[in-house]
């Protein structure tokens, strides 16, 4: 970026008439984009015109939040990223939207750009580092108050190395009273089957899958679990899953799109055995 087409932090405060702390916080939660030149941030002219275009027409509960999120997870900003989440809870929005519709896009746009080659590798795991963060501290404002409904295990198949969609579905899922247990990426059908036999009280299993090329190895655990409890039920999701032929090949009992979708599901198959063999496919 030339220097004359971008202004330092105080100059942008000018411009704003505010003072210079308020021009950092606003970069600091994603609302204004600025890029480290040295020590120093500049703000492109263009941005600083698109700031004060979207500052005047948007209301804030409908403020750019996966934007803005987007923007402090490639900057590795862990904190900034808290302060996005933290004033999107302030302006009304609840955890469950952020998971789906903040969290989940700007990984998703992430993804889109870095196939384009816009970003790379270290831009990706620095914004998945920010995200586990985000994640672990949003994760307890899932928890429901009183008696648990029962057990479900979540995990995602040998040779997916994607970890973020358990760990939301699992918080999901508590928020509907169940106590969730995640395994997480990668693993092993005798791990799942180790746990499923520790575990009293399991009402259902959730796999995530995100990588196609992993619907093998979900379908040995689907395999591993069915020898051991027949009963009990398995449900599926994920980016990885998008049709009923999909489904099958994994012989589970229901599955979804969206995170919104593990809730009817679980809702479903808790009902009882008539709601069995289930699909909620909706947009994802
Ligand atoms: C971060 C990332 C990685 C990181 C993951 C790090 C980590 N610790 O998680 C790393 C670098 C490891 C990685 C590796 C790879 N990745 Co990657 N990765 C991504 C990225 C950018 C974000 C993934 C993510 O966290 N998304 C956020 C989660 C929450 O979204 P989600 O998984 O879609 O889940 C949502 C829904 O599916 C649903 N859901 C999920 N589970 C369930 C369960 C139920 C029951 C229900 C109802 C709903 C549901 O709810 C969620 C919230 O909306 C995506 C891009 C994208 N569009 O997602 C690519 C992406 C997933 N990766 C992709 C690929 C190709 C790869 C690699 C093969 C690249 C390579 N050549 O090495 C490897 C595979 C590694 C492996 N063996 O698994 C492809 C997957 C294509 C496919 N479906 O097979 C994607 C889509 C990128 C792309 N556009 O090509 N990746």
């Amino acid at each position: 970026m030339a220097p004359q087409d971008s202004l330092s932090l105080h100059q942008v405060a000018e411009a704003l008439d505010v003072h210079y702390m308020t021009v950092y916080r606003y970069v600091r939660m994603g609302r204004l984009s600025a890029i480290k030149s040295g020590s120093q941030w500049r703000v492109a002219l263009s941005d600083l015109e698109t700031f004060k275009n979207r500052e005047r027409t948007v209301g804030d509960i409908d403020a750019p939040w996966a934007e803005r999120l987007e923007a402090r997870m490639i900057a590795g900003d862990a904190g900034g990223a808290w302060l996005v989440v933290e004033a999107a809870l302030a302006a009304g929005r609840t955890p469950l939207f952020i998971y789906s519709d903040v969290l989940a896009p700007a990984m998703s746009s992430i993804g889109h750009r870095w196939e384009r080659g816009e970003l790379d590798v270290a831009d990706e795991h620095l914004a998945t580092a920010v995200a586990l963060r985000v994640v672990g501290r949003l994760g307890p404002r899932f928890s429901r108050r009183g008696r648990t409904r029962g057990r479900v295990l979540c995990a995602m198949p040998e040779g997916d190395q994607h970890s973020l969609s358990s760990v939301m579905v699992a918080d999901v899922i508590r928020s509907l009273g169940f106590e969730t247990l995640d395994l997480g990426a990668n693993t092993p059908p005798p791990a799942l089957v180790k746990a499923v036999e520790r575990l009293d009280g399991l009402e259902a299993i959730c796999l995530s899958i995100t990588n196609h090329s992993a619907l093998d190895s979900a379908r040995a655990m689907v395999d591993a679990v069915r020898e051991i409890e027949p009963d009990l039920s398995i449900i599926a999701g994920g980016r990885a899953i998008r049709s009923d032929e999909d489904a099958d090949r994994l012989g589970v009992d229901g599955w979804g799109v969206k995170l919104t979708d593990a809730i009817d599901l679980v809702e479903a198959i808790t009902a009882g055995p008539s709601q069995a063999a289930i699909s909620v496919p909706g947009p994802a």
